[in-house]
């Protein structure tokens, strides 16, 4: 427990001292200047500069080349299961040995040690989230400017973004999160040779941290996903499936060894296969919007009609991204796509950036109704009737609701939407509140 400790009083000492107590006898001065591990620790280059290097922590070892890679033994989760995995896709771990023991002369020769010994220091490798941590009486240590102050010990309660602020999930990690924080990177650019300075291995990252690793960091903490009691069990998620692959309580073996393989080959598998489909299909869809949204002045001038040429492509979350990536003033409208028998498709976007709070990519997440709506009067209205109402030969439908509609053809359906952001306008104009705005 006072491991942690150590490599703190290690830390250079700044001039800032502050006579601090360690619950509850020790009495020892401190510098809050030397403890914060994560101001450098983050941006990509720093990651690579100090982590990319082979591992110092490869000082022992001598009689044996094979790199070691050490966790506990006894019941396995997820979360180091997980960040075994990773490790092992790094060219110097590729053929580590996975040791497991809670022997701490056993993994002092270890040269990366996950989920067990007390310990988060990434200079030497460990990443364990068990330990107790010293902190501040009445705040967090790094914002601490006290001089004097009181230290207590605290569970273990670093997050993605306590560790590089300019991410924004809040889940406090397991060992997943802490591997994939300081490896994330380079396993994706080994395993989809992506360069490091392309900016689609950052969308990678990002993406998989929220849409995979954060679930695992979150469930081996117990941190639930609502508040309030749930309707129902989900009882198949991935931490959930690796406890399963544990001996039974009453099956004879009580060996763990084959089920922790098994387990880091499913986990292994549903990584990889995740990586893929982002790879393969959801960057894509973004280069697709990306594309439409720089184009869209030429669809109409007021920018905010885009047209998407290929129709089921996947273009909410990427809009939003996009919108605030490429910074758009005017915030799009409406989006123009063919639908599978080729007529086209002029769907409204959802206002929907509250609801993203705290995320980059809010994937799932429940949308806000459209901030322009198609002209109520068109609403549940179909084909010779709409284009009789509408003036617009050739219309479909417009949805009930009036976030849809569908024309014949992509001029017509772009034509639905110009002549509701004109009659918005001319709602504003008149300074009263536009019967287009969804209601
Ligand atoms: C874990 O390993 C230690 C020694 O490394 C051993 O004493 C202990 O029995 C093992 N525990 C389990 C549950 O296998
Ligand atoms: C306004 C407009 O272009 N509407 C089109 C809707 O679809 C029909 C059928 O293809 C076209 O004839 C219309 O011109």
């Amino acid at each position: 427990m006072f491991m942690s400790f150590h490599s703190i009083f290690t830390s250079p000492l700044s001039s800032k001292l502050a006579f601090c107590r360690l619950a509850p006898v020790l009495f020892v001065p401190i510098a809050f200047g030397g403890l914060r591990l994560s101001q450098t620790l983050c941006t990509s280059t720093n990651i690579q500069r100090r982590y990319m290097q082979p591992p110092e922590a490869k000082r022992v070892c001598a009689d044996n080349m094979v790199p070691k890679i050490g966790t506990h033994n006894g019941t396995f989760h997820c979360d180091e299961v997980f960040a075994c995995f990773l490790l092992r896709q790094l060219s110097e771990y590729k053929d580590a040995e996975i040791v497991r023991t809670r022997d701490p002369a056993v993994l002092a020769t270890c040269d990366v040690v996950v989920d067990v010994g007390g310990e988060f220091d990434p200079k030497k490798h460990r990443y364990d989230h068990h330990q107790r941590v010293p902190t501040c009486n009445h705040t967090r240590m790094p914002k601490c400017r006290a001089a004097l102050c009181y230290i207590l010990l605290r569970s273990f309660v670093e997050t993605f973004s306590s560790l590089c602020p300019e991410k924004p999930w809040g889940t406090r990690l397991s060992s997943a999160g802490l591997v994939y924080l300081h490896f994330g990177r380079r396993v994706l650019e080994e395993i989809t040779q992506l360069k490091p300075d392309d900016r689609r291995l950052e969308a990678l990252y990002d993406k998989l941290y929220e849409n995979f690793v954060e679930e695992v960091d979150a469930v081996d903490n117990g941190i639930s996903q609502y508040d309030g009691e749930a309707r129902y069990a989900v009882s198949s998620t991935l931490s959930a499936r690796v406890g399963h692959l544990n001996p039974r309580w009453n099956s004879k073996s009580q060996d763990t060894e084959e089920g922790f393989k098994q387990a880091m080959k499913m986990v292994g598998a549903e990584f990889l296969d995740r990586m893929e489909f982002y790879q393969n299909a959801w960057l894509p869809a973004r280069a697709v919007v990306e594309g439409a949204v720089q184009m869209r002045t030429q669809v109409d001038p007021s920018g905010e009609v885009i047209v998407l040429e290929q129709g089921g492509c996947p273009w909410k979350e990427h809009l939003f991204f996009l919108e605030k990536e490429l910074k758009v003033e005017t915030p799009i409208k409406f989006v123009l796509y063919p639908d599978q028998s080729g007529q086209w498709r002029v769907q409204c976007v959802p206002a929907g950036l509250h609801t993203f709070q705290n995320s980059l990519h809010g994937e799932g997440r429940i949308l806000a109704e459209a901030s322009l709506s198609l002209l109520e009067e068109w609403r549940g209205v179909r084909d010779e009737a709409l284009s009789t109402l509408s003036g617009i030969p050739g219309c479909v439908f417009v949805h009930a609701s009036g976030f849809i509609g569908g024309n014949r053809t992509q001029q017509g359906a772009l034509e639905m939407a110009r002549r509701t952001l004109q009659a918005a306008a001319k709602a504003r104009g008149e300074g009263k509140e536009t019967q287009a705005n969804g209601s």
